[in-house]
């Protein structure tokens, strides 16, 4: 029975067969989020990782775009620090990539608005934080964007959206110690402890002092990802069927 972490497939269907494919019939998988935008396959990669029996789903950054652009919320407080201010959230969720599920879902209320419905509701039950304990007693904290333990309380949109906690140092109180922080959302190459040297297919970016881990291989423009087993922390890379042009 194994569990494995993997995130921010974006769109890359190759890949998400692939990481379904490796798990055995008692294995879990968590999936951090970002399943749509950017990727050739948004609809499908999504579909398959929101309703597989073996994946706990967690929302990314991106399918919160999915949600606000459908409830009422348009324009939020976070997208506003993000300093979207003028801008509602169907534009900017264009601009980062989302053209194929805006277009999807426009189709869908269309012609077919309870299965939109059925994704809206996955999506509310999506996880955004979970604690597990793995074998060896650590305590992983899963989530989509990462956060440093030491001020809490964060709020969901935060767990999905922020980044400025890439930079802090991990919270020096014994109560952390045995704390680790398993994420995706900033792909590996844009943390700050990332040597130049390294490549992307080297796999997930273990940084501050080892208290984190991110994952996201940034698989919609690199072709990679990576599955990271949770109690062992050995992680099994996988290289995407083909490269997208996606200028
Ligand atoms: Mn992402």
């Amino acid at each position: 029975m194994a569990r494995y972490a993997c995130s921010d497939l974006h769109g890359r269907y190759d890949l998400a067969e692939q990481v379904i494919a490796h798990l055995n019939p008692s294995d879990t998988l968590y999936f951090l989020g970002d399943a749509i935008d950017r990727g050739p396959s948004s609809w499908d990669t999504l579909m398959l990782l929101l309703t597989h029996p073996q994946v706990e789903f967690f929302l990314g950054n991106h399918e919160d775009f999915l949600c606000k652009a459908h409830h009422e919320e348009r324009t939020s407080v976070i997208l506003d620090r993000y300093q979207y201010l003028r801008s509602d959230v169907p534009q900017i969720w264009f601009s980062n990539g989302g053209e194929e599920m805006i277009k999807k879902c426009a189709d869908l209320r269309e012609r077919d608005p309870e299965t939109l419905q059925l994704i809206l509701s996955l999506l509310d039950v999506a996880h955004v934080e979970e604690m597990i304990t793995n074998d060896r007693g650590q305590n992983l904290h899963l989530t989509h964007a990462g956060y440093n333990p030491g001020r809490r309380p964060w709020d969901k949109d935060e767990l999905i959206w922020h980044r400025s906690h890439i930079y802090r140092d991990w919270p020096k109180d014994p109560a952390y110690e045995n704390i680790y922080m398993i994420h995706g959302h900033t792909p590996i190459d844009s943390v700050g402890d990332y040597d130049e040297t390294r490549e992307v297919s080297d796999g997930p970016l273990s940084y501050c002092g080892g208290h984190k881990i991110d994952i996201d291989l940034g698989s919609a423009l690199y072709g990679w990802t990576t599955m990271l087993n949770l109690d062992t922390f050995e992680f099994i890379n996988i290289e995407g069927d083909h490269q997208y042009d996606l200028r």
